[in-house]
């Protein structure tokens, strides 16, 4: 069993539950689910070593959630889950992502329409179906196609931060073996990509046989796809597949460099070396028959004139440029960070307390946290008024005495108003350390008028950095409709930071405006938006993304300590 499959199980009992308007129910599991989801340790291994009594201790898990956790680890089913499915045979994790799409459409679609999956939804919407649905009208079959045409081309991809702590045991094991003398990812992966489509691993042995035996009865393997002599590929447990190669030591350096990618990198690189009379594959560099270069990447890259990259580099983005005139930036590193300027906590829609937050982000190395929990105007969190930010701070200071090695900051999560404007006084914002902006609401904003929106925002002299500036979720809301140059423009000016939220699905900032910004001198901030204690470690794909945005430390205000920090802002 892994995580992904008892979440989806736990997120479709919540939609069913509240198909069948059972009270309460459905918000606990969807909870859970949500909770699990980012939880990145494996439930199966916390109920083998603590039982019953330990999956409770789980955040957002109650005692009945438990059971059923228990149930299925034990049988592999949970009976309630099943007898709700038969009821409704319908796909519902993949209807629920179609935007527009909850738990009452879900009900209404199957029963008067009979749609089980998204592509019926299509298929009606296009047919012009669902205009005579109540509540549902032209503008609603015209959300729904998009929707369902931005579903399918992030299909089959899988989000980086809810993946890495199941792919990184495979690769913890295969190290393990007496057999392996090494094994590393490559591909998507090892470029530390937002989303990766499936686990490239390579392995240094000298018994294939054995490594592969040993890969095949893994307990993460569903079914194996192929089996050959040094290539093995197999669909795991958690839907993706994996391809694990091994190879002899001397052409290792090649193979890696070759099936870490990407593609375009590598035909740029097999050109350079073409020109340069030589001939580059995954078995090495090769001058007529004679391998020159094949068992470090390092030594590959020297021979083709250039300094070697870091993975996150490699997408054929002028790094090979870079690389070639020894122009190479030096990337922000992934123990950098300082501090964290974005977390939640129980005031709000955070599962853990403020002194819980920061004895956990003590433990993760952080020498500061900045508290931003959401405010008035996001109803549905308990977003704070004036009043109760101001209680907060008093909060604060309390906690602060009673931990030593964190420094504890004053902030908030400010909404933009529809007109640009904030729901909190300036007077209340003027007494917090950090200001966090962002938008919650009126997404569907013209381009104009969402630029325009966020860019008085940041004309706010209290506002110092702008939290998720694009609004994308990855698999499951596209960005609002924002002009970035002009909001990179207005953040130089205005001296606003911008942020990378690190949570795995927003990545936003996504690289390529990063590395705008950070080329135009803008000043980064790389934040967990951390929900519940276990959360700073999402900061490591904030850092991957930064990277992969050309940014070094010095372009990044967390990296600083946090009386440094303070001082940079506007
Ligand atoms: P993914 O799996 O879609 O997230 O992305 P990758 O980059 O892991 O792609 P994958 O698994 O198809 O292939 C692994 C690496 O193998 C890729 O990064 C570069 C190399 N590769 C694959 N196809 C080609 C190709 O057509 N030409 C060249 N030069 N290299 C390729
Ligand atoms: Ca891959
Ligand atoms: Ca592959
Ligand atoms: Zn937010």
């Amino acid at each position: 069993m892994s995580n992904q499959e008892l979440v989806k199980i736990l997120y479709e009992m919540a939609v069913l539950l509240e198909i069948k308007e059972v009270a309460f129910k459905p918000q606990a599991y969807e909870r859970a689910a949500y909770s699990i989801e980012s939880f990145g340790e494996d439930v199966a291994e916390i109920y083998k070593k603590g039982g019953l009594k330990a999956l409770e201790d789980i955040p957002g898990v109650g005692q009945g959630i438990a059971e059923r956790i228990e149930e299925y680890i034990k049988t592999g089913r949970i009976a309630d889950y099943e007898k709700l499915k038969k009821e409704f045979p319908v796909d519902i994790s993949g209807l629920m992502e179609i935007e527009g799409v909850g738990p009452k459409m879900v009900k209404k679609l199957y029963q008067e329409l009979g749609i089980k999956n998204a592509s019926e939804l299509e298929m009606a919407a296009k047919a012009g179906k669902l205009e005579k649905l109540e509540g549902l009208g032209e503008k609603s079959e015209e959300r729904i196609l998009k929707s369902i045409s931005f579903l399918r081309q992030s299909q089959g991809r899988f989000v980086l931060g809810f993946i890495l702590p199941t792919v990184r045991k495979i690769v913890d094991s295969l190290r393990a073996l007496p057999e392996v003398k090494r094994a590393e990812f490559a591909g998507s992966i090892r470029r530390m990509q937002e989303t990766v489509g499936d686990l490239d691993i390579l392995v240094i042995s000298n018994k294939p046989s054995k490594v592969m035996d040993f890969f095949m009865k893994m307990p993460e393997v569903q079914e194996i796809i192929a089996k050959g002599q040094t290539k093995t590929s197999v669909r795991l447990n958690i839907g993706m597949d994996a391809d694990v190669r091994v190879l002899p030591p001397e052409s290792f350096g090649a193979a890696l460099q070759y099936f870490t990618g990407d593609k375009y990198h590598n035909i740029a690189l097999r050109e350079i070396a073409i020109k340069k009379g030589y001939k580059l594959n995954e078995y090495g560099l090769f001058k007529g028959e004679k391998l020159i270069a094949g068992k470090t990447e390092e030594e590959i890259y020297k021979k083709l004139g250039m300094e070697l990259m870091e993975p996150e580099l490699r997408t054929n983005h002028g790094e090979i440029e870079a690389a070639l005139t020894g122009k190479l930036p030096k990337l922000i590193g992934y123990d950098d960070l300082k501090g964290d300027l974005q977390v939640q906590t129980d005031w709000t829609d955070g599962e853990n307390s403020i002194k819980e937050m920061a004895e956990a982000a003590k433990k993760q190395g952080l020498e500061y946290i900045l508290i931003t929990d959401h405010t008035k105007s996001l109803a549905m969190t308990g977003g704070l008024d004036e009043k109760k930010l101001m209680k907060q701070m008093v909060e604060i200071d309390k906690v602060q005495k009673q931990v030593s090695g964190i420094k504890i900051l004053k902030g908030s999560e400010v909404n933009i108003n529809k007109d640009g404007t904030l729901d909190i006084d300036e007077e209340t914002l003027a007494k917090l350390d950090v200001v966090g902006a962002a938008v919650h609401s009126n997404f569907n904003m013209p381009e104009a008028d969402m630029t325009a929106r966020i860019i008085r925002a940041m004309e706010n002299p209290n506002v110092d950095i702008l939290f998720h500036p694009t609004g994308r979720i990855i698999k499951r809301r596209e960005p609002y409709k924002l002009d970035m140059d002009k909001v990179i423009k207005a953040a130089k000016r205005t001296k606003t930071v911008l942020e990378i939220d690190a949570f795995p699905d927003r990545l936003d900032l996504k690289d390529e405006h990063a590395r705008k910004a950070v080329g135009d001198g803008v000043k980064l901030a790389i934040d967990s938006d951390a929900h519940s204690a276990g959360h700073f470690k999402f900061l490591e794909f904030g850092i991957a993304q930064a990277r992969r945005g050309w940014a070094e430390k010095k372009d990044v205000i967390n990296t600083r300590p946090w009386e440094e920090m303070l001082r940079s802002l506007k």
